[in-house]
Formats: C-alpha cells, sequence, structure tokens
C-alpha cells in the first residue's frame, strides 16, 4: 500500500478522524494552495512577503554571507525568490518538495533566474530522512522554513522536527522561520473561511486525490469544509463534515462516519513571539532576531543552536 493509503486508513480508525496535511499537496492541491496564496484574506503570505521585502537586508545580515540554503516544503517559491535576492553569495538552494510537478518547474525557473546558484531539488517528504545533495564541505547552512508551515505540527512533533533540521544546519548555521501570530479570531475565521470557496476546494480536494488515486469512493458533495479557531488550543483546525451518515471503503476497508462527524485534516497553529522562542529552545536553538509586519500578523524569526 502507499503511505497515502496506510495513513488515510489509520486516520479513519481514530476517534476523531484525521489524516496528515501533507497529504493536500498532489498537483491540483499545489495550485489550489497557490490560489488561497493570492487571496485577500489570507494575509499570512502577504505578511510574511512584506516582511521579506522590507527587512530582506537585515535579515541577509543576521544569516551571513557564503551560505547555502534548504527549504523544506518549496513550494511555488515565491519567498524563495526574495531570500536568494536579498543573501550574499548563496552557493547551493536545496528545495524540498513532495509536489514533485511543481518542485521541478520552480528549481528551472529559479535556473533561469539565477544562473550562478547550484539548484538540487529532492522530491521527499521533509517529515522523514532526506539526504542533502552535493553539499560542499565547511558550507554554512541556512534552512528556510517560511509560510507557517511549522504551524501544522502540534508543538511536540513541531520540537522534534525543528531540532532534526537544527542538526541538518549544523553548528554555524540556522533556521529562518515563519510563524503565524496569534490575533483577532475574526480574522482567523475569515482567512479560512474565503467567500470564494478556494480554500473549501483545497480541503475536499483530499478526498478528490483518495477517490483518483486510491480508489476510494467518497461522496465529495457530501462533505462540507469547516474550519474554525479553538483559542484554548491556539490552532486553526481545518475538518470536512459528513452531512449524513454515510459509509466509505478506502483500500478494500469500510469506514462509517455519522451524520455530522469530522474528519480533521489540519491544524495550523498561531503563537506568541515568546510561546515560539520557548518551542524553539526545547529543540535546542536560540532565536536571536524576529521580525513582524506592519499589523502585527506573522513573524519571521532567525534561530540558531544554541
Ligand atoms: C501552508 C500549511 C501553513 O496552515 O495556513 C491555507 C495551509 N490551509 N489555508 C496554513 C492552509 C488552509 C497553510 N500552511
Amino acid at each position: 500500500m502507499s503511505d497515502f493509503a496506510t495513513d488515510l486508513a489509520h486516520g479513519l480508525r481514530r476517534r476523531p478522524k484525521r489524516v496528515p496535511s501533507k497529504y493536500f499537496y498532489d498537483a491540483r492541491g499545489a495550485l489550489l494552495f497557490e490560489q488561497i496564496c493570492r487571496l485577500a484574506a489570507y494575509y499570512p503570505t502577504h505578511a510574511e512577503l512584506e516582511i521579506l521585502r522590507r527587512h530582506g537586508a537585515e535579515i541577509a545580515r543576521a544569516i551571513g554571507p557564503d551560505v547555502d540554503v534548504v527549504e523544506p516544503g518549496s513550494g511555488a517559491g515565491l519567498k524563495t525568490r526574495l531570500l536568494l535576492s536579498a543573501l550574499e553569495r548563496v552557493g547551493l538552494y536545496v528545495p524540498v518538495d513532495v509536489s514533485r510537478e511543481q518542485l521541478h518547474a520552480t528549481a528551472e525557473a529559479l535556473r533561469r533566474e539565477y544562473p550562478a546558484l547550484a539548484v538540487q531539488p529532492v522530491c521527499a517528504d521533509f517529515t522523514g530522512d532526506f539526504e542533502v545533495p552535493e553539499r560542499h564541505a565547511g558550507a554554512r547552512m541556512a534552512v528556510f522554513f517560511p509560510g507557517s508551515t511549522i504551524g501544522n505540527f502540534e508543538p511536540v512533533e513541531a520540537a522534534v522536527l525543528l531540532s532534526r533540521l537544527a542538526r541538518l544546519s549544523g553548528p554555524g548555521g540556522g533556521l529562518l522561520v515563519g510563524i503565524d501570530l496569534k490575533k483577532d479570531p475574526a480574522l482567523l475565521h475569515r482567512a479560512y473561511n474565503d467567500e470564494s470557496g478556494v480554500t473549501a476546494a483545497f480541503n475536499l480536494n483530499l478526498l478528490v486525490r483518495a477517490n483518483v488515486e486510491l480508489g476510494a469512493d467518497f461522496a465529495v458533495g457530501r462533505f462540507r469544509h469547516y474550519a474554525f479557531y479553538d483559542p484554548g488550543e491556539g490552532r486553526v483546525e481545518m475538518t470536512l463534515v459528513s452531512l449524513e451518515r454515510q459509509e466509505v471503503v478506502v483500500a478494500g476497508e469500510r469506514f462509517a462516519f455519522e451524520a455530522g462527524e469530522p474528519l480533521t485534516t489540519e491544524y495550523s497553529y498561531k503563537y506568541e513571539l515568546g510561546q515560539f522562542a520557548e518551542l524553539a529552545g526545547a529543540a535546542g536553538l536560540v532565536a536571536t532576531k524576529a521580525w513582524v509586519d506592519g499589523r502585527g500578523m506573522f513573524a519571521v524569526v532567525w534561530l540558531v543552536p544554541r
């Protein structure tokens, strides 16, 4: 069985039912996410781009010159260009992503735009082990982890992931991490429940993907996109709610949904700067610098090994 089949079946056996959010990003999911990033209501992308534009020079000074860059979950590479343009003498850029088509398209485009740069894409799930190709001995490594991707992980997993990425960056390097800040829940609600229905399509695409790739028989119209902010947990939870009592077959196994039963597809944790610094501390990292956008929505943090 594929990882997707195994993880989905395992998640459907759990109560509450859940599935890892990394399975959103097939080719269609990656395109839908790019559309989300263009929505006015989806502030994280706009805020982070603003930070990278406004503070690029200072960020580059914090990271220092002569550095290799690894980007787990690289996506379309919009933010990458801003970082690469700000940094002084980048030898190697390694985008790591599960979305193969997008990964190779982005790598090609970057090679054209930065002829002096070595681009070595790695098609892998960054939550597992992956190799950094052609890394020259002694090069300092900056891990670029923007977009609040770290917010998809529960705090304990997030600390484990940060310490793995810290090991990758080595003693002279560090991690440049984008985190979404705590804010008015009404703004969070709007960001994950856009009027145009793009976020709903992105969420429901998980079921479409299961049908196409695994021969599952989800009746996509009988599930509703439902996202809400849980202030106690400090996270947005994305769910697909079964509109009626129904059964679904995935990889030969039958799963029953009650009317109104949720399938949790994503957590998106929101942090206060101090809270995130504490989490990074548990991973052996020190937050030495943080940059915030003008509206206080989002932060980019530079973490170095303690
Ligand atoms: C890219 C995973 C950080 O959690 O905000 C956007 C994904 N989900 N709208 C996020 C997402 C719904 C996004 N991450």
